[in-house]
């Protein structure tokens, strides 16, 4: 399955020593709560200056920085849709933000890349759905390339987890 090119790991993704890991940021890019909080504690006050020279993201896009003291070398920081009941283009948008921060990783040449389960805390995504369209684009982009190599979903919760692996099963 996958030629051994995605892994699902459970625990704190500002943890984890990859080429690139991805942010689930807002539209100003200047940090938050979650997931995107976490990143800018542990990689320190540069990273917020990196950051407001980017000048914000539009939803579905992603932008680089550099890693600053993560383990990590870059982030890559996405913005994903807000759930709004599923008619507002927010499948389209989500799957974006993977398809985004994947052709990023390939540009750079970034051998493991790794995400966490963008849109499904502070932005309401449900869970089961948000990971079958991780599952399906990341899928569908390693297929197609060689670069990323390696691929993390990374979960903060056993729920998350399970839907992952049911996602990939
Ligand atoms: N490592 C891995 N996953 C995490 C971590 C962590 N350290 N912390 C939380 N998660 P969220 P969103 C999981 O809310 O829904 C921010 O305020 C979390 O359990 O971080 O895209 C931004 O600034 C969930 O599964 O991101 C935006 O305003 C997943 O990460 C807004 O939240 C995403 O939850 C973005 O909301």
């Amino acid at each position: 399955m996958n030629g051994g090119r995605i892994e699902i790991f459970e625990g704190d993704i500002t943890k984890l020593a990859v080429d690139a890991i991805v942010n689930a940021a807002n539209r100003t890019l200047l940090g938050g709560g979650g997931v995107d909080g976490a990143i800018h504690r542990a990689a320190g006050k540069e990273l917020l200056e990196e950051c407001r020279a980017l000048g914000g993201c539009r939803d579905g896009e992603a932008k680089l920085t550099r890693g600053w003291r993560l383990p990590a070398k870059y982030v890559i920081h996405t913005v994903g849709p807000v759930w709004r009941g599923g008619n507002a283009g927010e499948a389209e948008t989500l799957a974006a933000c993977y398809r985004n921060c994947l052709a990023i990783a390939a540009k750079r040449g970034f051998e493991s890349v790794a995400f966490p389960a963008i849109s499904t805390g502070v932005y309401r995504y449900p869970r089961e759905e948000a990971t079958a369209i991780a599952v399906r684009e990341v899928r569908d982009f390693l297929a197609a390339n060689a670069v990323p190599a390696r691929v993390v979903f990374v979960c903060f919760d056993a729920r998350t987890r399970a839907a992952y692996e049911a996602a990939l099963a």
